[in-house]
């Protein structure tokens, strides 16, 4: 029907364009045409993808991803117009492990490309027994579990496959969510253990920390922290800092002022740390969020968000943890739109184009504001005026960027 529509608008145009000269009438055409045809996603070679929003039929149960009328959504459905597919970026989710056999994880899995194939024995060389990439650790596929010391990052808990999905979830696949990142790689990193001792846990996060800068992820999401500071931790995050490896961190849930009470990773003081806020369905800043206009940087949506969780299912779960997840995937958006762009003005970009908050909690973050992916994609674009043209055109461009920034420094 919506084909013949268009075929009887077009015969129409063309019967009144027959006394235009030749060229005036074929761009008049290619014009109607385009503005008929104009697809609503692409991926980032260009070629259409959607003309809706994706087909995943829980979208909107992520009022974080959709519209619920409140505005309280991260703009994620206007920028997936710009970029939909979000790849190849390797994603870092430093947590509790991730399914790896969820039906809306599996696909976006990172796969290291030195445990992957067979070795000169004809053995798959992510089961041989053997470090093939010498990296310290043997078969070592999806990731590393550092609780156990092994290669196998399941997660028995729940938290790391809620954060991966908010990330990354597969998108457009017909079934559950998606992420802001449809086409994630996720780079499976198990840190953290109920039974472990703060101290075991936070070694085994500084150990997943450096693995992840060891085999280039591109971005870190920690959905953890707490109040002791670690030098070892700070220097992990250093380095990531000197290889252009943006860290996204929790503010953390006490509802206390970070400025004041510490919290870290957020209250070290590197550029290269973006650390999240939460916020309600209202848009209001979650009660039990912690914030501080010194340390923490922007506010995400956190409480009762849907997302992926151990055992193919789905649920709802509250903290900045979850806050945390949607602005590593606008990162991840940004890079996969943008590979020139540098972490300095990936973070600039970020922090420059938020929506702001209600008028009380807007002195609670270094910005004032929330999250906004779509203007955050604007402002990066090497040329702002480009909106829906095709995004192969914006790849070339963004070579010439013109778009300069420093790291976005915390006042200290
Ligand atoms: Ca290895
Ligand atoms: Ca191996
Ligand atoms: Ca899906």
């Amino acid at each position: 029907m919506k084909r013949f529509v268009i075929f009887v608008v077009t015969l129409v145009s063309a019967i009144i364009l027959v006394k235009l000269d030749k060229q005036e009438a074929s761009s008049y055409v290619g014009q109607t045409f385009q503005a008929f045809y104009a697809p609503d996603f692409y991926d980032i070679e260009g070629r259409e993808v959607f003309r809706k929003l994706p087909n995943d039929p829980q979208l909107s149960a992520n009022y974080g991803l959709v519209n619920n009328g409140s505005g309280s959504d991260v703009k994620v459905s206007q920028a997936w117009r710009i970029n939909y597919s979000c790849k190849p970026v390797t994603i870092a989710i430093i947590d509790t492990g991730i399914d790896r056999n969820h039906p809306d994880l599996k696909a976006n899995l990172w796969r290291n490309r030195g445990e992957r194939g067979f070795d000169s024995k004809g053995r798959r060389k992510e089961a041989n027994g053997i470090d093939d990439d010498k990296n310290g650790y043997i078969d070592d596929l999806f990731g590393w579990d550092f609780v156990d010391n092994d290669n196998n990052p399941e997660d028995t808990h729940g938290h790391g496959t809620h954060v991966a999905g908010i990330v990354g979830a597969v998108g457009g696949n017909g079934i559950g969510t998606s992420g802001v990142c449809a086409n994630a790689k996720l780079m499976v990193l198990k840190y953290y253990s109920a039974r472990a001792t703060g101290k075991e846990n936070l070694r085994n996060s500084v150990r997943a920390l450096r693995y992840a800068i060891r085999m280039r992820a591109r971005v870190i999401n920690y959905s953890g922290g707490g109040s002791y500071s670690s030098s070892d931790e700070r220097n992990a995050l250093k380095l990531a800092e000197r290889f252009g490896i943006i860290v996204v961190a929790a503010a953390g849930n006490g509802r206390s002022n970070t400025d004041w009470s510490s919290y870290y990773p957020a209250s070290y003081d590197l550029d290269n740390i973006i650390t999240v806020a939460s916020t309600n369905y209202r848009g209001e800043l979650a009660k039990t969020s912690n914030y501080g206009p010194r340390t923490v940087d922007i506010a995400a949506p956190g409480e009762q968000i849907y997302s992926t969780l151990p055992g193919g299912r789905y649920g709802k779960m509250t903290g900045t943890s979850q806050a945390t997840p949607f602005v590593t995937g606008a990162v991840a958006l940004l890079l996969s739109t943008y590979p020139d762009l540098t972490a300095a003005q990936i973070k600039w970009s970020l922090l420059k184009s938020i929506d702001p908050l209600p008028a009380r909690d807007r002195r609670k973050v270094l910005t004032g504001g929330k999250l906004n992916i779509y203007r955050a994609l604007l402002i990066s674009s090497p040329k702002r005026t480009y909106v829906l043209r095709s995004n192969a055109t914006a790849k070339k461009k963004s070579k010439k960027k013109t778009v300069t920034a420093k790291w976005f420094r915390k006042k200290r």
